[in-house]
């Protein structure tokens, strides 16, 4: 959908049908989470046993999050993979860094980890209070990843509205719910927050960063990646070029492009094709939705749930 046609203004009064559309979402541990993972998610916090060289990759949905698995499982898998055999190139990072809620524990309460190798990446868009105990008390990594909340409304939407056998609610809908904190794993400033204060607390354990830090500096951010995940590139391979060659092969332009990206498709019924993982990567964008008005309006809420905090956004 090339939708530029819902320039929000004021506060609309159209019916939420996310909100509406029961059981899409429910409330949980103090969070909107989908209806259909309560069960997956309560296996996990029950059985998940982390290992402290666990890397967690944690996103709001629309955050970046294919590229953040991209990205890491690259950085991790350099020596086990060149670029051009990389199972990047035939398998989308979803399969490769699976979901705890949407997979692991969706048809199995307490599948078997064990045998994937060291160090296993997995992710989650769950907010930290709601990942498993043994997440919170091992060295674990996690890092999180979140991104202004105009151009990830836009982008969910745009989503959201793509997927099959799901509600197709109006932008206006989206922002509605944003605005409410009642979106997807939403209050959006509640599962940022969560993250940003481990981040403070512990800070080799949760790295934090936004969306637009990783498109204005990727090399930086990658190699920050590599550090803080403890594969740190050695000054051979930064002489050689292998972080920009990492950048560039994730990058927003040369990832989707390759076929797996273009024509493959991820397994179930809701994602008609991987493509959908990648629609204008651009900050800013939102721009083209929200007046003036819709931003100010959310600006100020976001200002009140976060202030105090040090969290920001441009
Ligand atoms: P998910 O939560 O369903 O996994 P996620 O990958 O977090 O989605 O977010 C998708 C967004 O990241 C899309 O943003 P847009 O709608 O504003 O365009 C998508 O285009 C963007 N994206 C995907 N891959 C990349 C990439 N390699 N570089 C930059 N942005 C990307």
């Amino acid at each position: 959908m090339e939708g530029k046609e819902s320039n929000i203004g004021s506060s609309s009064s159209t019916p939420n049908l996310i909100a509406k559309s029961k059981p899409y979402t429910t409330q949980f541990q103090g969070f909107s989470v989908p209806s259909e993972h309560i069960s997956s998610i309560i296996s996990f916090q029950k059985h998940f046993q982390a290992l402290d060289d666990d890397i967690i990759i944690a996103t709001k949905p629309k955050s970046g999050t294919t590229w953040l698995k991209a990205l890491v499982f690259s950085i991790v898998n350099r020596h086990r993979y060149t670029l051009s055999n990389t199972l990047l190139n035939f398998t989308t990072p979803h399969l490769l860094v699976p979901y705890f809620d949407l997979e692991l524990y969706k048809e199995n309460p307490n599948p078997d980890l064990s045998t994937i190798p060291s160090p296993r990446i997995f992710s989650a868009h769950l907010p930290y209070p709601i990942l498993a105990d043994s997440i919170k008390h091992s060295n674990c990594r996690i890092i999180y990843m979140t991104r202004n909340p105009f151009d990830n409304t836009v982008s969910y939407w745009h989503f959201i509205n793509g997927m099959k056998n799901t509600p197709k609610p109006s932008l206006e809908d989206c922002f509605e719910t944003f605005c409410r904190g009642e979106e997807v794993y939403g209050p959006f400033w509640d599962h940022a927050l969560g993250y940003w204060n481990m981040s403070l607390e512990k800070p080799s354990n949760v790295l934090f960063l936004r969306y637009e830090e990783l498109l204005e500096d990727p090399v930086a951010q990658t190699k920050r990646f590599a550090e803080f995940l403890g594969f740190p590139f050695s000054m051979e391979e930064e002489k050689t070029g292998m972080v920009n060659q990492i950048v560039d092969f994730c990058s927003f332009n040369n990832f989707k492009n390759l076929e797996v990206n273009k024509t493959g498709k991820t397994p179930g019924p809701k994602i008609p094709s991987n493509k959908l993982f990648f629609r204008s990567g651009k900050v800013g964008d939102y721009v083209n939705y929200f007046s003036p008005a819709a931003v100010e309006r959310l600006s100020n809420i976001l200002k009140e749930k976060l202030s105090g905090s040090g969290l920001t956004f441009k």
